[in-house]
């Protein structure tokens, strides 16, 4: 039997990106999830979100960060399990969580009120909560159903340990799995070996950084850690002109199922599915907009057609 290949990138990972302490722990985890729920005849999404912390010392004082803010992961996730999908939610430690997300920005003191007697009860402002009770009814059936696996991350190491080991676990339930990568990960980084241990001085003078390219994960996830999955990833670009060309070039490069598309300013409203056969442009009208209709609920639906697909043909 041919031996597995072992791609370079699991090399660099081990070697220039420090391993998390719980990777083997996590990874135990999500396995268990995925087999549980494949077993009762459930999908599986590995939704990624938020952005990525790029130290630049190893006891970190500073580090390099980016816009991200989580409501595309989180905002997804709340489909997917209203589409009978079980969810493992990789996301960046304090961006905008399934269900929390829609009160992210109160003040939970502005929201609660002491009752005049003495028993010293507190009740709710609706007014400042709108739809509380709608939306913690659907929070506590989904805890209760453990339909949603929240992992999180903060630095780029510990995302790309973390996803090689969602990959890798979630692999043993083959096309059933999904991967939808809507965490902007950072391209660049200073690598284990070369960055300073303490606090960078001032006092040296002006600071230059030399940043190396991050691998491209994607390319190990699709061939090696999750042959069989079905690979949605993101891509973002602030110049629209070239976005669905470089769309089209990932495609070709990782050959994974589908690319959805944006721009930074228009991303809540616009974005391209994009896969190698169709382009499907997803628009929200002002009319959705009015309704409160969430792009992700269309970006979700879209997908999971896909998907349904994406099994068929795997069984006839
Ligand atoms: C995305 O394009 C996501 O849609 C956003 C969502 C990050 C724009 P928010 O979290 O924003 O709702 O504020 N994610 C992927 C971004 C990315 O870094 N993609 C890489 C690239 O474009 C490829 S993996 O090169």
């Amino acid at each position: 039997m041919a031996e597995p290949r072992i791609s370079s990138i699991d090399g660099k990972l081990a070697e220039e990106f420090a391993v998390p302490a719980h990777v083997e722990e996590v990874k135990a985890k999500m396995s268990a999830f995925a087999t549980k729920h494949a077993a009762a005849g459930r999908r599986v999404v590995l939704i990624t979100s938020g952005g990525t912390k790029v130290p630049l010392e190893s006891r970190t004082v500073r580090f390099l960060d980016n816009f991200s803010s989580g409501r595309r992961g989180s905002c997804s996730a709340e489909y997917f399990i209203d589409s009978g999908y079980a969810v493992v939610f990789l996301h960046r430690h304090r961006s905008l969580y399934p269900y929390t997300r829609m009160f992210s920005t109160i003040n939970v003191m502005d929201a609660l009120q002491l009752t005049s007697g003495s028993s010293g009860e507190v009740l709710v402002n609706p007014q400042v909560l709108p739809n509380i009770a709608k939306v913690l009814k659907k929070y506590q059936e989904v805890k209760d159903g453990g339909l949603l696996l929240p992992i999180e991350f903060s630095t780029l190491s510990e995302y790309l340990h973390l996803l090689k080991a969602a990959a890798q676990a979630l692999s043993t339930i083959g096309p059933k799995a999904m991967f939808y990568l809507a965490a902007a990960v950072s391209d660049f980084y200073i690598p284990a070996s070369e960055m300073p241990e303490h606090k960078i001085q001032s006092s040296n003078g002006p600071l230059q950084l030399s940043l190396n390219m991050v691998p491209k994960i994607l390319s190990p996830l699709v061939k090696d850690w999750a042959p069989q999955a079905f690979v949605i990833s993101f891509k973002l670009e602030t110049d629209a002109a070239i976005l669905l060309d470089k769309a089209r070039r990932a495609l070709n490069n990782y050959r994974h199922q589908a690319v959805v598309a944006n721009v930074l300013d228009s991303r809540r409203g616009y974005v391209v599915v994009v896969t190698p056969k169709t382009q499907d442009e997803l628009i929200l009208t002002e009319e959705d907009v009015k309704n409160e209709v969430e792009i992700e609920e269309m970006i979700v639906s879209n997908l999971t057609s896909a998907h349904n697909r994406f099994i068929n043909q795997q069984v006839s």
